[in-house]
Parts: C-alpha cells; sequence; structure tokens
C-alpha cells in the first residue's frame, strides 16, 4: 500500500494569473469554429448539393493563411487579418474534390477535382458503412453460426488495406471482427480465420475468406473497468494535494497561452490533432519576445503491423492521413486525465455531413509541478544551497484511435526547452492462436503470447512531426555537430586521445537526411545572421529520443507509402503545401507524394525558411504486462536552445514561496 501523499503547497515561481478568456475577432490560426463549420457547409452545398447526390465531407480544416500574410498582421495585430479560409475535401459522386472555402466572401475561391492515387480520409460513416455490409453478409452469418458464436455479440472494426501494386484501386475496407460476450475489451477476443473486403462506394462485400475456426480467447481477465475488477488488487493511490480554486497560472486569450517566458497559439484539427504555433520565449536580457517555432503537429502516425500471413499482411495503419488523429480525440478526464486547475479546450471535425462534431474538453492546458529539480547547487563550506523546482507548462490531448490510446503532450519549459511526448496506452491488437503456452508453438507466429489463445502482434509506431521551427526569424540553417575521437599529438601529455567536435553545415536536403548510427552526433538550426554577444550563432538543438527506423526493406509497398521514416530526420525549405509527410490522400496511396519524393529536387536549404521533420519510432514487441490495457509508455524528443541566450534563462528565477512542511525536519 502506498503511503498517503504528503501535502504541500507551492506557488509559482511566476506571476499567477486568473483565467481570462477575452472574446475578439479570430486569430489567424484559430481552428475553425462550429458556426464557420456551419458556414462552409451551407456554401459547400450551394456548389454541391446533397439532395438526390451522393455526398460527403471528408475533412473540413483551418486552410493554413500564408504564413509572411500571418507574421506580417502579427506585427500589427490592429491592421486587417488574413482571410480566413476553409480547405474542404469532398466524395461527390465517387470523385474526390478539394475546395478552399473563403468566409467573408462566402465563395468557394478554388475548387479541384483530384484524379492522382489514393482517397482521402475516411469518415465514421465510411468505417461503419463497411461493418453494416459485413453484418449483413449471408456467409458471415454462417461463419458465426458455425463456430456456434451468436451475432448479437459480435463487433467490427474496419481498417484500411494499404496497396501492394494494384494497378487499379477501390476504396475498400477490411473489416476484423470480434466478440463480447463476457466483456466490453472486445478487441482483446478476435474471431479469427475469416477475411472480410468491403466496397464501401459500391457498397458489397469485395472479398470474403472463411479460412479456420480458431479458438477464440476467453473473456475472463480482458475487462478493465474499475467497477469490474476483482482481487487481489493493485496499489491504491491517494488523489494530488489540492489546488486554489481559479488560479490556473498560466494567461489564456483566445487560443493565446501566455506563461512565464512562453507565448504560443493552441489549435486542433481533424486530421492532425493538435497544432502549436507561434512559439516564442520571452528574453531578459532583450527585453521581447524572440521567435522559435511558427508551427508543429504530428503529421504521420504510421503502425505497420508485423504479420505476414494472409489474414493480417494488409495491417499497415497510417492514423493521420487514413483516419486523422483530431477525429479519435476524446474527452479528456478531469483530475486523471489533466491534473486540477487544467483550462480545457474543446475541438470540433466535420461529420460526413459537413456538421461539427464538437468533442468537449478534447485538449487540456496545465501548470506542471513535476516534483523534479531545475537546478541546483551547493556549497557546503560557505553553507549555500541553491535549487529551484523544475515548473513547466503542457498542452495535452488524447486520441484513442480504436484499440490504442495515445496520449500527446507538448511541454514548454522556462529553461527554454520544448519537449515533444507522446504517451503509449490502451489495448493491443492481438491475434487468436490455438496455443495457452509457448512451449506448444512450433511455428513463427509473428508475437507473443500474451494470455492464452492471444497473440500481442508485433508492430511498430512512427510518429513524424512537422517542425516548422523559426529561430530567431525565419531564415535558419541546420547544421550537423560531430563528435569526433582525436589521438593526442603532444608527447609530453600521456593521455592517447581525445573528442571534439567539427560543425557540418548541411546545405541541401540530401545533406540534411539523417539516420542514426553508432557515431555521435547532435543536430542543431541556428540563424547564420544572429550572433550572441560572444559571437556564437544562435540556434536550437534537437535532442533526440525513441528513434527506432523502419526493418521493412525499402521496396515493400507499405514501406514505399511511408518512405518519410526511412530517414530519422529531414530538413526541407519551407512550402505551404508540404504538411503531411505520407502525402494529401494516404487511403490505398502509392508512395508518389511523400516527404521522400518532396525532397529528390534536394532544393538549398542553406539560410531559408527551413522545416525540420523528426519522426520518434518505436518497435513494439509485446509482453504480458501490455494485457490487457498496456501501462503507459512514454517516448519524444527535445528541442533545446543553444546559444540561444546569453546565460542560463533561469538562473534568475525566483524561487517560490513554500508553506512550512511539518514532516520536513531541515
Ligand atoms: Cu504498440
Amino acid at each position: 500500500m502506498a503511503s498517503p501523499l504528503k501535502t504541500t503547497l507551492i506557488f509559482s515561481i511566476f506571476n499567477i494569473f486568473f483565467l481570462s478568456r477575452v472574446t475578439s475577432n479570430p486569430h489567424p490560426l484559430d481552428s475553425l469554429t462550429s458556426s464557420e463549420f456551419l458556414l462552409v457547409r451551407a456554401i459547400v452545398n450551394q456548389s454541391y448539393p446533397s439532395f438526390n447526390h451522393k455526398l460527403s465531407f471528408q475533412y473540413v480544416g483551418l486552410e493554413e493563411p500564408e504564413k509572411q500574410a500571418v507574421k506580417s498582421w502579427l506585427s500589427k495585430p490592429s491592421s486587417k487579418p488574413p482571410p480566413r479560409q476553409a480547405l474542404v475535401v469532398l466524395r461527390f459522386e465517387n470523385q474526390t474534390r478539394e475546395l478552399v472555402v473563403d468566409l467573408s466572401r462566402r465563395a468557394v475561391v478554388s475548387d479541384k477535382l483530384y484524379e492522382g492515387f489514393g482517397y482521402p480520409i475516411l469518415t465514421a460513416e465510411d468505417q461503419e458503412a463497411a461493418a453494416d455490409l459485413a453484418l449483413k453478409h449471408g456467409p458471415f452469418l454462417a461463419s458465426i453460426k458455425r463456430r456456434g458464436l451468436n451475432i448479437s455479440e459480435v463487433s467490427f472494426l474496419s481498417l484500411t488495406i494499404g496497396w501492394y501494386g494494384q494497378v487499379k484501386t477501390k476504396r475498400e475496407l477490411q473489416v476484423k471482427c470480434f466478440y463480447l460476450n463476457g466483456t466490453v475489451n472486445f478487441y482483446l477476443r478476435p474471431i479469427e480465420g475469416i477475411t472480410i473486403v468491403a466496397d464501401i462506394e459500391q457498397m458489397r462485400i469485395s472479398e470474403y475468406v472463411d479460412r479456420a475456426v480458431i479458438p477464440l480467447p476467453k473473456a475472463e481477465g480482458t475487462d478493465y473497468r474499475a467497477s469490474k475488477i476483482t482481487p487481489p488488487f493493485g496499489p491504491r493511490f491517494n488523489a494530488a494535494p489540492p489546488k486554489p480554486p481559479g488560479q490556473i497560472g498560466f494567461k489564456l486569450d483566445g487560443n493565446v497561452v501566455t506563461w512565464a517566458n512562453w507565448r504560443f497559439h493552441v489549435a486542433f484539427d481533424a486530421r492532425v490533432g493538435p497544432v502549436i504555433s507561434l512559439a516564442s520565449i520571452y528574453d531578459a536580457e532583450q527585453k521581447k519576445y524572440r521567435q522559435v517555432m511558427y508551427r508543429s503537429f504530428i503529421s504521420e502516425l504510421f503502425v505497420p503491423y508485423q504479420d505476414p500471413t494472409e489474414g493480417w499482411y494488409r495491417t499497415t495503419i497510417f492514423d493521420s492521413g487514413e483516419y486523422g488523429i483530431g477525429n479519435f480525440a476524446i474527452s479528456l478526464e478531469p483530475l486523471n486525465d489533466c491534473p486540477s486547475r487544467a483550462v480545457f479546450v474543446d475541438g470540433y471535425y466535420a461529420a460526413s455531413d459537413g456538421r461539427p462534431v464538437e468533442v468537449p474538453n478534447a485538449m487540456c492546458i496545465f501548470e506542471r509541478h513535476s516534483g523534479d529539480v531545475m537546478w541546483r547547487h551547493n556549497d557546503a563550506d560557505r553553507k549555500i544551497r541553491e535549487t529551484r523546482p523544475d515548473i513547466s507548462i503542457v498542452v495535452r490531448m488524447v486520441a484513442t484511435v480504436a484499440n490504442y490510446d495515445y496520449v500527446f503532450d507538448w511541454e514548454f519549459k522556462p529553461s527554454g526547452s520544448i519537449k515533444f511526448l507522446v504517451g503509449l496506452t490502451g489495448v493491443l491488437q492481438v491475434k487468436a492462436v490455438p496455443y495457452t503456452r509457448t512451449d506448444q508453438i512450433k511455428e513463427e507466429v509473428y508475437g507473443t503470447l500474451v494470455a492464452g489463445n492471444t497473440i500481442g502482434v508485433s508492430h511498430d509506431h512512427f510518429l513524424t512531426y512537422h517542425l516548422d521551427v523559426d529561430v530567431d526569424g525565419d531564415a535558419n540553417s541546420f547544421v550537423k555537430t560531430h563528435l569526433i575521437t582525436k589521438r593526442v599529438m603532444d608527447k609530453n601529455i600521456p593521455r592517447k586521445s581525445y573528442w571534439n567536435f567539427e560543425h557540418e553545415l548541411a546545405k541541401t536536403e540530401s545533406d540534411a537526411k539523417v539516420k542514426f548510427g553508432p557515431n555521435s552526433q547532435e543536430f542543431l538550426v541556428v540563424n547564420p545572421n544572429k550572433e550572441t554577444k560572444l559571437g556564437n550563432n544562435v540556434g536550437y538543438r534537437l535532442v533526440p529520443g525513441s528513434s527506432a527506423g523502419p526493418l521493412l526493406i525499402p521496396d515493400d509497398f507499405p514501406q514505399i507509402r511511408a518512405a518519410f521514416t526511412n530517414y530519422n530526420m529531414w530538413v526541407t525549405p519551407y512550402n505551404k503545401s508540404e504538411k503531411w509527410v505520407s502525402g494529401r490522400y494516404v487511403d490505398r496511396s502509392r508512395g508518389d507524394d511523400t516527404l521522400a519524393v518532396w525532397t529528390e529536387k534536394n532544393r538549398n536549404i542553406e539560410n531559408k525558411d527551413i522545416v525540420v521533420w523528426y519522426t520518434v519510432g518505436f518497435h513494439h514487441v509485446t509482453c504480458q504486462e501490455d494485457f490487457p490495457v498496456m501501462p503507459t509508455l512514454s517516448v519524444g524528443f527535445e528541442l533545446k536552445p543553444t546559444n540561444f541566450f546569453e546565460y542560463s534563462p533561469v538562473i534568475k528565477t525566483v524561487p517560490p514561496q513554500h508553506f512550512s512542511w511539518p514532516n520536513c525536519t531541515k
């Protein structure tokens, strides 16, 4: 049993602001509001009436204004903001159309028929349609009967099927089926051996195979609800100490957060989820905010399963481009998903009829008192002890992507660091097998036996971040710093070796493709036009975290489509249209519009407005502890100031006033 948490109240070391929401004109980077979604729908319906036509809204989101227009508005916020526009992707009469709708002119200002490969983000209705087709398919009902199962206990999951070199493709989804009957955690009870592929344009089952009857994993031990757990129980915890009501520690003006020395803008998008823009940090020496990052979001989340058998080889999922991470955002639970004093922000995405779907509390923003040390130093002789607690601000969104849950955090630290963290939790995708112990297994099973009759199938998670870093201005360069072992040449010195570093400037996109290997390297974005007083170029360093690369061979079809994972890091010149590393239309894509293709132009990136693309990679060899719900595994990376400030930006933080702590003797 855990000991009761000791209660201490710490005032923020920074000014405490009260929550204030100023209703003013929208910021040019604000997400579309509920009423704007309705306006977009009305404008589109004038050109594309849904009556008597097959029309669906696959994606509606902010058409990002020109970067220079945003920047000039920021320099003079009283001036007219850039036009507010929406990007709309439709399926109309079985064709994909891409529209730009101008909200102030109330008009469609651009309308293009898309005739390339791939299809838009799936709507919930697309996925439900595939499941409905399966449910009504006679041979499937016969298969369920043959297994002695009750159709009313069957649950479905519609998944994309990828592309395997076919000349012609259709909008098709595979439908996986599961059995409830005694559990709510149906993902852990797959009805294995059945392949169902549904054509969601022709509305028919295009492929159906019932290969074999495999034992169904048991319902026992799969439930995760607090009300249903049975002894022996795990540790019991006390709640975190309460915080004074009303005080949130930061200021929220519309969607602009101001906290300590940071200022940034928060938005929500159906495709990529959280979008954090215009991050700038106050420099007390220069008495002004300095730019760090224009825009950042998760461009793609690729999860290829590593089971090449007939029923599983198609399962290589692109969560952003095929489904939309924002479409999977869930309402966060106060105190458990986000701590007390968190402020919640709602999100909106378009349903297939264009109406807004509200996700209440889709994101939360909170000041984090981690209990860690921000910096400290001791001098015993002079009886000096100076220590500062680490306090930061976090923006969080959680997407429950069917079985899996992802916790996405952007954490801003007073030291100037930005941490990009992803927590992986939720339920594994599992495969039913005849085995109940590992010693029965005499074949390749593509994963770990995590419960009786249950293989947790091996897979990867690759999250590629779009990082439009603007270090103290637009014009930046990318520099690789090589750490090199050197020989000591001075014969009077007994030591033989040391290391030193050498900078290598990346002039083109090819120079900046980085695959992590055994060599020690650091990665720096510098502003070659700005120096510290000491003459160092101001910069920000990318500190890699979990960064596994792909293990598939490069000409394998899923890897061609996910060629943006071929390198851990890439740098491109800013191009407004290059936002989604997997391409604009990812469902059944052929890899002809990926980051790997864009960079074939080998453009100049020196002293330019550049974008860094970094992939957080994780190979998941499953284990029994992942069952029935996986404890959160955190992965991520950090952007860290490097010669950006003249000296430590946190040395002059004012120590917090503490209440006396009864259990502390000294
Ligand atoms: Cu995993």
